[in-house]
């Protein structure tokens, strides 16, 4: 999927990954770089990032994620809202372990 996106933005945007450092490709990127790095399962991420262990996750912790992944902190408010966007599928404004995990599938993420 991650792939097929790379494909379509070089044909129809020739210039569009050297204009725009922060792609979708790269910011999934840099969160996958992050979760290799800093845990040994996806598990473990959740519940870090889940601080105060109710078993979901809120905007304010993606900003921290994307913190820690490194992404630019004028855009980690949009990355964090569309992230959540795509990945809060019963649109609670919260993401679940279930939906956290269907996330990382669809993203390529692996363990
Ligand atoms: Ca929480
Ligand atoms: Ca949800």
């Amino acid at each position: 999927m991650v792939s097929e996106i790379k494909v379509r933005d070089a044909d129809l945007l020739p210039n569009y990954r050297s204009k725009m450092a922060w792609t979708k490709e790269k910011i999934l990127q840099n969160i996958e770089v992050l979760m290799r790095s800093k845990f040994e399962t996806p598990e473990q991420a959740f519940s870090y990032y889940d601080r105060d262990k109710d078993g979901l996750l809120t905007k304010a912790d993606f900003k921290i994620l994307l913190k820690e992944a490194n992404v630019n902190a004028i855009i980690r408010g949009v990355v964090a809202e569309f992230m959540m966007k795509s990945f809060d599928q019963n649109n609670d404004k919260t993401v679940s372990w279930e939906e956290f995990q269907e996330a990382i599938k669809e993203s390529g993420i692996k363990e």
